[in-house]
């Protein structure tokens, strides 16, 4: 009898519940979350701030930014800064008001001054890409920084002038530097003197000729009124050093011979220069960084995680080379 009792209480109970539910007023139908746009190359607006035109790996750079936009459906919006600061963050705020652009990117011509501007563009939901150059800090506030290791690009340079002055009694060395503030400057500057000091080397001058040969020459002919004790060059890049070279011919010293010359970027220019016997050495930087940098942006506007540096790969050429002539042949720079 009893558990009769209980069975019947436990099917009423159940009963009751199963009532209530089915009478609990339905919850009304959430709106469907609007499905998740998914970019694509030609939904994409960029907003690249560029440093200027200071020669032939700036030249090859803003080429690849142009001509792979054209290829992938791009709308490239491209700002000169004509290598003037405060132009490039005026540039940086136009295109965080510019409600037609997606997604920032840039070439920072110094290392600081970026501050405020990249705080806007967050308050703004614009991701920023550093292209070519870091700056000092602030991570949380760019997506990745694709571009060289310039440290690495000056322990290179410091290495070599090791080896062609390894016979050399006196090692002094000049130094022909980018232009102030800037990245590669402060990093070519800082791995040369630490791969070059282990042999003796001493960077005896030093001086920013801002990436031209108009100012490499005219730095190193002011050096050489004042001393010919030189053994090596060093050019931050090909357009100092070909000043130098330049210079050298004049004061009736032979460039690559009685003063060993290494520059950085490796351009078409300085090929051209170990062929005709002038340049021992350049160090690569590759400027064709567009195609990573728009594959970034693109992952950065479908919400995906990118490391802070994606470095670009680089190498070593020689004037003694015998494969030059064909190397330089294939060359796309
Ligand atoms: O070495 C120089 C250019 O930022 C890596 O800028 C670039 C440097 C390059 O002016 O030629």
């Amino acid at each position: 009898m009893k558990v009769t009792r209980i069975v019947i209480s436990l099917v009423f109970v159940l009963a009751f519940i199963i009532a209530a539910v089915g009478c609990a007023p339905a919850k009304p139908a959430q709106p469907a979350e609007p499905a998740k746009k998914v970019w694509t190359y030609k939904d994409m607006t960029v907003g690249f701030l560029q440093t200027g035109s200071e020669g032939g790996w700036r030249a090859a750079n803003s080429a690849s930014f142009k001509e792979t936009a054209t290829q992938l459906g791009i709308n490239l919006k491209f700002y000169d800064s004509q290598n003037d600061l405060a132009k490039q963050v005026a540039g940086f705020q136009q295109f965080i008001q510019d409600p037609e652009v997606d997604v920032i990117v840039m070439s920072p011509l110094e290392v600081t001054g970026w501050d405020q501007v990249l705080k806007d563009a967050k308050a703004a939901g614009k991701p920023v890409i550093l292209s070519d150059r870091r700056i000092d800090g602030f991570e949380d506030y760019y997506v990745t920084f694709i571009g060289a290791d310039f440290v690495e690009e000056g322990r290179k340079s410091g290495t070599e002038m090791c080896n062609l002055l390894k016979d050399s009694a006196s090692k002094n060395v000049w130094e022909l530097v980018g232009n102030v503030g800037a990245a590669p400057a402060i990093d070519r500057g800082k791995g040369f003197r630490e791969t070059a000091e282990k042999c003796g080397i001493k960077v005896t001058k030093s001086q920013t000729a801002n990436w031209s040969i108009k100012e490499g020459k005219e730095v190193t002919e002011a050096w050489l009124k004042e001393t010919k004790d030189v053994q090596g060059v060093f050019g931050q890049n090909d357009e100092m050093a070909f000043g130098a070279i330049e210079a050298l011919k004049e004061a009736g010293l032979v460039p690559a011979v009685d003063v060993k010359i290494i520059s950085v970027d490796a351009t078409a220019g300085a090929f051209q220069a170990m062929l005709d016997g002038t340049l021992n050495v350049t160090v690569e930087c590759n400027p064709l960084l567009a195609p990573q940098v728009y594959e970034a942006a693109l992952a950065a506007l479908n919400g995906e995680t990118l490391p802070k540096w994606i470095p670009s790969q680089e190498s070593v050429f020689f004037m003694v080379d015998p494969k030059l002539k064909e190397i330089a042949a294939g060359r796309k720079y």
